[in-house]
C-alpha cells in the first residue's frame, strides 16, 4: 500500500487552521504536489510557462499584446452552470425557490465521493486572496484550493492574491474555504487534455459554515471561486447576517464640469453591458464630463457612520465579454486590454493577436476560432460558425483601466447616490424612470425582468425574472433578500435613490430605439441631476421620468422628440400583463414575501386602470 503524501505547510504559514484544511483536502484529493501560491508574476509566468509547454495555452504576439495569452477551453465548459449550482442549507426553505437545494449532510457525502483521488497526477494549488483592499473594514478573505493552473493565473487578475493575504490572515484570521477541482485526475503516464473537466459538475454553496465546492468545470464563475460563489452567493448571507449588501452591481463615478463628484451603483443582469456603462465615456458635446470606473460587476456596500451607504468593489480585475468590445463601443476596456491579459475562446489571428466578432467592422481573412478550427468570413457565412464564443471572455487587471477612478481602492469605499436596475427587454420597459421612494424602487427592483443571454448555459432571449439581477447569485430566499433591501433603506439616514433604466427596447422592426452606449451619458446626467435636485421630471404610473427637455441632447440629432415619446411610453396593456407576471413571480416567493410589495402591486394595478 502507498503512504498517502505529506506535504509540510511553509515555514511562514502560521495558520493552523488554514494548515489543517489543507492537509484535510490533499488527503482526500491526494494531489501529486501542493504549491502555496505567493501571487508573484514569476510564479504567474511559470504556471503559465506550464501551459503552454502542455498545449493548453498560447503566448500571443508580444509585438501586439505584451504578456498576454489564449486558452480554448472544452466545448462543453463555457458559461456558467445554473441547474449545477446548489445551496445547501438544512431547511430547504431558507436556500428558497430561486436556488437549487440540497441537505448540507447529504451533499458533503456526494462531494466526498466526487473529490476522492479527483487530485490524482496533479498539483494542488493553495491560493490565498482578498476580496475587497487587503485590510478594508468592508473587505473579506478566501482560500482556494484548486487543482488548475488557469484558475491560478485568473485569480492572480480578479483579486489581491497570495502572500500579503497570508500575511494579513495571520494565525488566526477569518477565511472563506473555497475548494475547486476540474475533476480529472490522471493515472501515471496519462496524458492530460487541452482544457480538463468533468461531465459531472457541482458548484455548492454551504452558507451555514460559509464554504464553497466545486468540481467539474475550469470556467469563469464556475470555478474563480472569488466571484459569483464567494463575492455574491455567500457573501449576501453575510450581508443579511451583519446588515450591509453584496450585489451584482457596478459602480461609477460620474464628475459634473463644475467638479462635483458622485457615484452610483447599477445591477444588470450578466452580458447585458456593465461593463461598458461601468466604463463610458460621455460626448464631448455635454461639455467636460468625466465618468470614472470603480467595478464592473460586483459591489458590496456597508453603511457608514454618516448614515450614507459606501461601496467597495471586491475585485481587482474584470473579466468581462469579449464579442461587441470594440474601440467605439467600450474605448477603455480597449485600453484595458493592451497587455497582461488572458483571454478564453476568443479567436486567435494569423499575426498571433486575438479576434472577436464586434471587434472590428472588417473581420479577419483568416483566423483560428475557439474551437480550433480555420475560420473564414467565407466559412462563417456558410456555416454561421462564430469565430468567438458568445460567452468568450478576457481577464484583465482593472488598474490598467484609464477610466479607474482614483479611490477605486479606497478603504472606506465611495459613497453611493442612488442605485440603477436595468435589463434587457426589447418591449413593455421604457428607457428611465426614477421610483417615487425606497419600497417603489424595491418593488421595481424585485420584479425586474431581462431576456436570457449566453453568459449561463440554456435557451436565450426569453423574458425571465432576474430580482436585482441577482437570480443566479442571490444566496438565500429572494423573499428574504427584498425584507433586507426593505429594512436597509430604512436603517441609513440618506438612502440612495433608485432608478430603472432598459437600453435595449425595440421597435416595431426590431431595431434597437436608443443609441446606446456613450449616450447613456444623457440619462446618467439626469440620474444624478435628480439626485441633486437640478433636473426635472414630470409623474407617470411607474414612477418620475424626464420629459424631452429634461435629458441633455446637446451634439446629438439621433433621438427625434417622437422617438424619446415612443422610448419613454407606457404601454397600459403591456404592463397589465408584465403585472401579471410579477404575479406569478411573487407567487412563487409566496410564503416569505414582503407584505409591502404585494401591496405596492395592488397600488399599481390601481394607478393603471386608464
Ligand atoms: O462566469 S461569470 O459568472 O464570472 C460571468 C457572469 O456570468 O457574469
Ligand atoms: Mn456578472
Amino acid at each position: 500500500m502507498n503512504q498517502p503524501k505529506q506535504f509540510p505547510a511553509p515555514a511562514h504559514v502560521k495558520h493552523a487552521r488554514l494548515i489543517a484544511w489543507v492537509a484535510e483536502v490533499a488527503a482526500l484529493t491526494q494531489p501529486d504536489a501542493i504549491v502555496w501560491c505567493d501571487g508573484s508574476q514569476e510564479e504567474s509566468d511559470r504556471l503559465c510557462e506550464l501551459m503552454i509547454a502542455g498545449g493548453s495555452m498560447t503566448r500571443l504576439n508580444p509585438a501586439k499584446r505584451k504578456n498576454s495569452y489564449l486558452v480554448l477551453s472544452d466545448p462543453s465548459d463555457v458559461a456558467r452552470v445554473e441547474d449545477r449550482t446548489f445551496v445547501c442549507t438544512p431547511d430547504a426553505d431558507d436556500a428558497g425557490p430561486n436556488n437549487n437545494w440540497e441537505h448540507p449532510d447529504k451533499m458533503k457525502e456526494t462531494l466526498r465521493g466526487l473529490f476522492t483521488g479527483c487530485m490524482r497526477g496533479r498539483t494542488m494549488y493553495v491560493v490565498p486572496f482578498s476580496m475587497g483592499p487587503i485590510g478594508s473594514p468592508i473587505a473579506h478573505i478566501g482560500v482556494e484550493l484548486s487543482d488548475s493552473p488557469y484558475v491560478v493565473v485568473n485569480m492572480r487578475i480578479m483579486t489581491r492574491m497570495g502572500r500579503a493575504v497570508l500575511d494579513q490572515l495571520g494565525a488566526d484570521g477569518t477565511f472563506v474555504p473555497c475548494l475547486h477541482s476540474v475533476g480529472h485526475p490522471l493515472e501515471p503516464g496519462q496524458k492530460d487534455v487541452k482544457w480538463p473537466c468533468n461531465k459531472t459538475k457541482y458548484i455548492c454553496h454551504f452558507p451555514e459554515t460559509r464554504e464553497i465546492w466545486s468540481f467539474g468545470s475550469g470556467y469563469g464563475g464556475n470555478a474563480l471561486l472569488g466571484k459569483k460563489c464567494f463575492a455574491l452567493r455567500i457573501a449576501s448571507t453575510m450581508a443579511r447576517d451583519e446588515g450591509w449588501l453584496a450585489e451584482h452591481m457596478l459602480i461609477l463615478g460620474v464628475e459634473s464640469p463644475q467638479g462635483e463628484k458622485s457615484y452610483v451603483a447599477a445591477a444588470f443582469p450578466s452580458a447585458c453591458g456593465k461593463t461598458n456603462f461601468a466604463m463610458l465615456i460621455p460626448p464631448q458635446s455635454l461639455g467636460g464630463w468625466k465618468v470614472t470606473t470603480v467595478g464592473d460587476d460586483i459591489a458590496w456596500i456597508k453603511p457608514g457612520k454618516d448614515g450614507r451607504l459606501y461601496a467597495i468593489n471586491p475585485e481587482a480585475g474584470f473579466f468581462g465579454v469579449a464579442p461587441g468590445t470594440s474601440e467605439k463601443t467600450n474605448f477603455n476596456a480597449m485600453a484595458t486590454l493592451k497587455e497582461n491579459v488572458i483571454f478564453t475562446n476568443v479567436a486567435l489571428t494569423d499575426d498571433g493577436d486575438v479576434w472577436w466578432e464586434g471587434m472590428s467592422k472588417e473581420p479577419p481573412a483568416h483566423c483560428i476560432d475557439w474551437q480550433g478550427q480555420d475560420w473564414t468570413p467565407a466559412i462563417a457565412k456558410e456555416t454561421g460558425r462564430k469565430a468567438a464564443h458568445p460567452n468568450s471572455r478576457f481577464t484583465a487587471p482593472a488598474a490598467q483601466c484609464p477610466s479607474i477612478d482614483k479611490d477605486w481602492e479606497s478603504q472606506a469605499g465611495v459613497p453611493i447616490s442612488a442605485f440603477i436596475f436595468g435589463g434587457r427587454r426589447s418591449t413593455t420597459v421604457p428607457l428611465v424612470f426614477e421610483a417615487f421612494n425606497w419600497n417603489y424602487g424595491v418593488y421595481m427592483a424585485a420584479t425586474l425582468g431581462s431576456e436570457t443571454t449566453a453568459a449561463a448555459v440554456g435557451a436565450q432571449g426569453v423574458v425571465r425574472r432576474d430580482p436585482f439581477a441577482m437570480l443566479p447569485f442571490c444566496g438565500y430566499h429572494m423573499g428574504d433578500y427584498f425584507n433586507h433591501w426593505l429594512r436597509i433603506g430604512h436603517q441609513v439616514e440618506h438612502a440612495p435613490r433608485i432608478f430603472t433604466v432598459n437600453w435595449f427596447r425595440q421597435d416595431a422592426e426590431g431595431n434597437f430605439m436608443w443609441p446606446g452606449f456613450s449616450d447613456n451619458m444623457r440619462v446618467l446626467k439626469w440620474i444624478v441631476g435628480r439626485c441633486g435636485g437640478k433636473a426635472d421630471a414630470r409623474q407617470t404610473a411607474l414612477g418620475w421620468m424626464p420629459r424631452f427637455e429634461d435629458l441633455d441632447w446637446s451634439g446629438s440629432d439621433d433621438v427625434s422628440r417622437e422617438q424619446f415619446d415612443q422610448l419613454t411610453t407606457i404601454d397600459t396593456d403591456a404592463w397589465r400583463e408584465e403585472l401579471k407576471l410579477h404575479g406569478e413571480w411573487f407567487e412563487k416567493l409566496k410564503s416569505r414575501l414582503p407584505r409591502s410589495l404585494t401591496l405596492k402591486k395592488e397600488l399599481f394595478e390601481l394607478t393603471l386602470v386608464d
